[in-house]
């Protein structure tokens, strides 16, 4: 195999083209960025190997409609961005896919490493901007450009996905190689845990709880665990609580579902009472990331029993669990489960009682103000709703609100927890599934944030609807601030006729002051072939004592 320098794609195959193919090959229909000079020729290549390339407004929401794609595809995202600027704008979406554990393929534009001796002019250290905030980073070689995707997309996707930045340099990525065909590892099998001493010991465990409860969090989804706990806990009769974005993964109406918990104090008031008198906590590919600290050693491993099964060893030591096992977690499920009966005898008044504090804890009637906004977009929206939700108290109350019925229907930051992302997620999601009703709930100053992107809705023609909680202030902050007894600063701000911003880019806009204003706005969003920005307009500290 040898590299020509320089030769042009119609003398021959790039590296770029290998990477591409390979890319292609895992799944990935769309990448999104910003090109600069520097990735003319990966576009070219991303281009045609049957990758469409959407140009975005900025690299960090370019990266979260990558995210969104992967969501509702299954296949890693790629984000594209140019040397210098382009790569530290992408920096926080980045921090994200590694908090989050999305596995998002991250593609710089870099200068040659001889050009790099004498020119400065916005060359960065790629990889070191990278490598505390992804599982891996590659300096691309021409000769080796599909392996090097080929152990991107396999780091990206194993066990806890995160992602894998590869920086291009101009001339690599314009060599002509003589690859053949693509070079792949095989695939990895599940891993199940084995049998001995410790599986043995789980299941006497599982056979004798009463009060046993399961915790389930991400990796489910990662991991396509969805119908094995399901499986686990009707048969075990198991009650069952989810972190934020594993919500859906058994639906919500079940009735051994205890609803979502991550970041709502007034949600734990019920859940932890449960978990503190359970006699065995179950961990499901439970990733403490998404928690707050309430969340921080709540159980007493000397005198309960906790199992923690998931995809990643225990360092984290937000909690302690008696036995591990770090295994494929519908593999381990189903271990776990072999030959043991149920002794379950949680009484159904107790699980009754908290299921109705649960929900008597976000009460749906109100006149108008943020719950009422959460509750009237429930029942406006069809069950198939895919939904999207940005950072700030409208997305706890929305969190603890809203019954999602399938996996991975109501996305949001929850490890990172950015603002921003809410918008440009729902954009992800509208491209993977046109079909679908898409909408993004944001905060106001979330929304401001990535405005800009409302211009990529307009061009690619997405009818997705927006609905912004408008109260003029950073809520979530402001009430941290007020609690704290400090003076008002930095945290309120104007009020915008965010339709009118929606409606200036080409889409529907509405501010709405009351639920039958709301439902009428969203009726006509879901029938309208543009896209709609509903602003609606609630007091500031409109939150308090509903979090
Ligand atoms: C990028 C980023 N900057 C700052 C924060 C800190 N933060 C968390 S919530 C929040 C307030 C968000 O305000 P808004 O979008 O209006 O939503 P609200 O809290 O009012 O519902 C802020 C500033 C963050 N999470 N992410």
């Amino acid at each position: 195999m040898t590299a020509r320098e320089g030769a042009g794609s119609d003398r021959g195959d790039r590296s770029v083209d290998y990477l591409a193919r390979r890319l292609r090959e895992a799944g990935c229909r769309f990448a999104f960025g910003m090109p600069g000079g520097e990735v003319v020729a990966l576009v070219d290549a991303l281009d045609r190997a049957g990758i469409h390339f959407i140009l975005a407004k900025h690299e960090n929401a370019a990266g979260f409609m990558a995210e969104g794609v992967y969501h509702r595809t299954g296949a890693p995202g790629i984000l594209v961005t140019t040397l210098g600027p382009g790569a530290t704008n992408g920096i926080n979406v980045v921090a994200n896919a590694e908090q989050d554990r999305i596995p998002l393929i991250v593609l710089t534009g870099c200068v040659d490493a001889d050009d790099a001796l004498t020119y400065t002019h916005q060359v960065l250290d790629h990889q070191a901007l990278f490598r505390p905030i992804t599982r891996a980073t590659f300096r691309l070689t021409a000769d080796g450009a599909d392996i090097i995707a080929d152990k991107a997309v396999a780091i990206a996707m194993r066990g806890r996905p995160g992602p894998v930045h590869i920086d291009i340099p101009i001339a690599v990525a314009e060599a002509t190689v003589e690859i053949g065909k693509l070079r792949r590892f095989a695939k990895e099998s599940p891993v199940a845990p084995a049998e001995g001493e410790a599986l043995d010991r789980a299941r006497s465990w599982l056979a004798q709880a009463r009060r046993p409860l399961l915790i389930a969090g991400l990796d489910v989804t990662s991991h396509r665990a969805e119908q094995a706990l399901r499986d686990f806990v009707e048969a075990h009769r198991m009650p069952f609580v989810t972190t934020y974005k594993a919500k859906g993964v058994i639906r919500e109406d079940h009735p051994l579902c205890l609803g979502g918990a991550g970041l709502s104090p007034l949600a734990d008031r019920h859940l932890l009472p449960l978990v503190k008198t359970a006699d065995l906590l179950l961990c499901v590919g439970y990733d403490p990331i998404e928690m707050r600290t309430g969340w921080r050693e709540i159980w007493d491993p000397g005198k309960q029993r906790v199992i923690d099964i998931g995809a990643a060893a225990n360092t984290h030591y937000m909690h302690q669990a008696g036995l591990n096992f770090v295994c494929d977690v519908g593999a381990g499920l189903r271990a776990l489960s072999m030959g043991v009966k149920s002794n379950a005898a949680w009484i159904p008044a107790e699980l009754g009682n908290a299921q109705r504090a649960l929900a008597g804890a976000f009460p749906t009637d109100e006149a108008w103000g943020p719950a009422a906004v959460v509750d009237e977009a429930r029942k406006s929206l069809p069950a198939n709703a895919i939904v999207t939700v940005d950072s700030g108290a409208h997305r706890i109350l929305l969190s603890q609100m809203w019954k999602s019925f399938e996996p991975r229907s109501l996305l949001q930051s929850t490890g990172l927890c950015t603002m921003g992302c809410a918008l440009p997620l729902a954009i992800g999601a509208k491209i993977a599934e046109p079909d679908r009703p898409v909408v993004a709930f944001c905060g106001d100053a979330g929304f401001l944030m990535v405005a800009g992107e409302l211009a990529t809705m307009a061009e690619l023609q997405l009818p997705a609807i927006v609905v912004v909680f408008v109260d003029a202030s950073l809520a979530l902050i402001e009430i941290k601030q007020r609690g704290r007894q400090l003076a008002n600063v930095g945290v309120d701000f104007g009020v915008h006729d965010v339709g009118a911003i929606g409606r200036a880019f080409g889409g529907n806009g509405h501010m709405v002051h009351s639920r039958p204003q709301l439902a009428a706005a969203i009726e006509d969003g879901l029938a309208s072939a543009r896209f709609t920005v509903i602003g609606c307009a609630i007091d500031r500290r409109a939150y308090d004592g509903r979090l």
